[in-house]
């Protein structure tokens, strides 16, 4: 089965809250293994303004759900937070993007694999790097190589990692 990355982000009601509550939902999805979780990182918002900061992470995932499956399922865990999607880069309860699936390239509308942005975040890089510092974003190189590109962005790692993950659903 592929491993999947997944990002998380809130910044509302709860974002620590959220995001370690998140991590259990990613576990519960069909004969999905949650394989590894980063820290939590607080982040300055990037490319909005007036913003409360982020709580952000990693998570790897093991999953048999292809894909599109697989974003359907994001989408639907985001609804269960009760994100609402006022407008664009609205402040939220939970975002969960999908950042690469396997080696995979898919350029969908809606399902663009490795995520377009990843590469250029600090609040994707730095969690990412923690937990699969080797990992390729294909077409790019390793993630840990984009890292100092992204330095100007303020983000802390908070010392509260989750607890460890290696839990399969039924
Ligand atoms: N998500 C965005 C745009 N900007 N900034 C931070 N710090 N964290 C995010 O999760 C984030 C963002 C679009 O989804
Ligand atoms: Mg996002
Ligand atoms: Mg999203």
């Amino acid at each position: 089965m592929p491993i999947a990355f997944i990002a998380l982000g809130a910044n509302l009601d709860d974002p620590t809250a959220q995001v370690r509550t998140a991590f259990e939902a990613l576990a519960q999805l069909p004969g999905t293994r949650l394989l590894r979780t980063s820290s939590l990182y607080r982040t300055a918002p990037v490319g909005i303004d007036g913003q409360p900061d982020f709580i952000n992470a990693v998570a790897a995932i093991d999953t048999p759900l292809p894909a599109a499956a697989l974003l359907t399922a994001l989408l639907d865990i985001e609804q269960h937070f009760g994100r609402r999607r006022d407008y664009h880069f609205a402040p939220r309860t939970l975002d969960l993007d999908l950042l690469l699936y396997g080696d995979e390239v898919i350029d969908l509308p809606g399902l663009q694999v490795p995520h377009p942005r990843l590469h250029l975040r600090a609040f994707v890089l730095a969690p990412l790097t923690e937990i699969a510092p080797d990992c390729l974003i294909p077409g790019r190189g390793t993630v840990a190589a984009w890292l100092p590109a992204v330095r100007t962005q303020r983000i802390e790692r908070l010392d509260n990692p989750a607890p460890d993950a290696e839990r399969q659903t039924a």
